[in-house]
């Protein structure tokens, strides 16, 4: 039978196939070419009594991330919040994550109860390119419907830091009962209450929630893919004096004049050589 990945819970994984769920294991081998993650589509022998199927096969993904791990996304839905405070080179790497894989992003700034400027703040940084921002409270109800309408349809997968409130929304959006938690009060920072990824199918929707994390090791890309993957920039990289440009300290570079011009944002733009620093430096080191 053919169904899609649900969740891993060990060695053990459940599947959705039509509206059942199946618990199958995976032989070892499958897992050492490629650990299953929530979103494979994958062939499977269900099993005569509860949980002694197997998981056959995997499909190969149209893309695929590693962290959070999950694979075949079409919109990579990146959550922050006021509070805990926001790690925007977080972002900057799961958005270079999703232009590398060709997911679509989109920003939530939830919690727009205790902080209404900050979804404007983001908009801004974010202004030079077509990355969509919403705006939510799960508390008062704002920007619910909006979200719910540019996720229908795609399977989604939320990201972020802890008790940004991804299992909250996607308790409104989908009338669901997860587990959510609170921010921890002497450290300001979230509790991790999800503690593995999983898709949620309700609603109308197809949602991935994931667990909150902070750290995030640096991407191993060639650092000339990274111009590439901003394509806010692509448009001025013909007029900069050097072919190709990492637009960071080049002489006649159109991208950097065009931030000190004020035609492109600059908070965005040293986010963006910060990236490129991260990944040069990882880059040299990948071989130790
Ligand atoms: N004020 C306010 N609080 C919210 C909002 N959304 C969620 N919260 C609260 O934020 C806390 C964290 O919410 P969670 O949904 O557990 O956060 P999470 O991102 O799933 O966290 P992890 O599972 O740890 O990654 C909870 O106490 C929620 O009640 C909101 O819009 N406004
Ligand atoms: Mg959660
Ligand atoms: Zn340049």
């Amino acid at each position: 039978m053919d169904g899609i990945i649900v969740k891993g819970i060990g060695s053990f994984y459940e599947i959705l196939s039509g509206d059942k769920e199946y618990t199958c294991r995976a032989q070892k081998k499958l897992r050492r070419i490629s650990a299953p993650v929530p979103g494979d589509h994958v062939r499977f022998e269900p099993g005569t009594g509860e949980e002694d199927g197997w998981l056959e096969e995997i499909y190969e993904r149209k893309n695929q991330l590693i962290r959070p791990a999950v694979a075949n996304v079409d919109m990579l839905v990146l959550v922050l919040a006021p509070v805990p405070q926001p790690d925007m080179m977080l972002i900057e790497r799961l958005l270079l994550c999703a232009a590398k894989e060709k997911i679509q992003p989109a920003i939530v700034v939830n919690k727009n109860d205790l902080n209404s400027s900050l979804p404007q703040q983001i908009r801004e940084e974010f202004s030079d390119s077509t990355l969509s921002v919403f705006s939510t409270s799960t508390v008062s109800g704002t920007g619910i419907d909006e979200l719910y309408m540019a996720l229908k349809g795609k399977l989604c997968c939320f990201a972020g830091q802890s008790a940004v409130g991804k299992s909250t929304l996607l308790n409104a959006l989908c009338g669901l009962n997860l587990e959510t938690g609170g921010l921890s009060r002497k450290t300001e920072r979230g509790r991790h209450t999800t503690r593995r990824s999983e898709l949620l199918i309700a609603n109308g929707l197809k949602i991935m929630d994931t667990p909150g994390f902070s750290l995030f090791e640096t991407i191993s890309i060639d650092p000339q893919e990274v111009p590439e993957l901003y394509p806010e920039y692509a448009g001025f990289a013909d007029r900069c004096k050097f072919q190709p440009c990492m637009h960071d300290r080049e002489p006649g570079c159109a991208v950097r004049a065009a931030v000190e011009h004020g035609g492109l944002n600059p908070v965005r733009y040293e986010r963006y050589r910060s990236i490129v620093k991260e990944v040069r430096d990882a880059w040299k080191e990948r071989y130790h």
